[in-house]
């Protein structure tokens, strides 16, 4: 395929992207699902039978990312972008600042990100630098309690799917990167994308996921390598 014939590229991103920069991924051999329940930290029924529990899990991820880098993938899809003359859509399902840091302009980031909280009482999201805690202060209300990751928990609708739908809508190529297809709705665009018969659909991770069928084009390996390697094959 060549970029003369892309007008829209959507590219979905999932933990995979981020695992070379250090950061976990959630059902790899040890990732974050094999070590927490998920009831317990990613979802609202948790979050209000204990608090601090979720507050230690998000400080924990808050740490570890201030210490991560972007990697080479990141850093191939904001260059790419950057030389692109069509419209680019990142959609992420992260919540790590790794791609703004790679340098990529406005990530869609549909679950949420880790640096910033939501007040349960006024809905203000702030950044926010410290460790949370269930007794931290909304800097808008001043009320207390109900300071949240400004996170997408399980049985939470996700961000921006206005936005999300009609770049899936629109796209002529669709990307998926690092994801392993498992978790909805994002697991679902692919088919959103080919029910509509337009754009090639194209996964690049580390190996075939549940869903690989459904590409035109899978390339398996490090995101580091197959990321830079498939938008250079792009370029005219
Ligand atoms: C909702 C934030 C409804 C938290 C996360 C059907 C339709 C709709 C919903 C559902 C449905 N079926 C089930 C549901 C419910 C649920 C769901 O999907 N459950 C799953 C478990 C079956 N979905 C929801 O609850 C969603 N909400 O549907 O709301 C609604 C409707 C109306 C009104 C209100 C509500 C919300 C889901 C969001 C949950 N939050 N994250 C946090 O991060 O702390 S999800 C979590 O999983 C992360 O965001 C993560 O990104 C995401 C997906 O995981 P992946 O990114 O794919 O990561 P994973 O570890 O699974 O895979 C990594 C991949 O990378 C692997 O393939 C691996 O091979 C690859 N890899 C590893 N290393 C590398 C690599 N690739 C390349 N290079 C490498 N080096």
């Amino acid at each position: 395929m060549s970029i003369r014939s892309c007008r829209h590229i959507v590219v979905l991103t999932g933990a995979g992207v981020s695992a070379e920069s250090g950061l976990g991924t959630f059902r790899d051999k040890d990732g974050l699902w094999t070590r927490y329940n998920l009831e317990d930290v990613a979802t609202p029924e948790g979050f209000r039978r204990n608090p601090e529990l979720v507050c230690e899990f998000y400080n924990a991820r808050r740490e570890n990312l201030r210490k991560a880098a972007p990697n080479a993938a990141h850093k191939a899809l904001a260059a790419f972008e950057q030389r692109f003359q069509g419209r680019f859509t990142l959609i992420t399902q992260n919540v790590d600042d790794l791609h703004e840091k790679g340098g990529s302009a406005a990530p869609v980031h549909m679950h949420g990100r880790l640096d910033e909280l939501r007040c349960q009482h006024c809905a203000t999201v702030y950044a926010y630098e410290a460790p949370i805690a269930p007794d931290s202060v909304c800097p808008a209300c001043g009320r207390t309690g109900g300071q949240r990751p400004n996170v997408v928990w399980f049985g939470e609708m996700p961000l921006y799917m206005d936005v999300i739908e009609a770049a899936l809508a629109d796209c002529d190529l669709f990307v998926a990167i690092g994801t392993s297809a498992t978790v909805y709705p994002a697991a679902g665009f692919v088919d959103r994308v080919r029910a509509l018969g337009r754009a090639r659909c194209v996964e690049l991770n580390l190996e075939p996921t549940a869903a690989s069928s459904l590409f035109d084009e899978t390339r398996h390996g490090p995101a580091s390598e197959v990321v830079p390697g498939f938008f250079a094959s792009l370029m005219p």
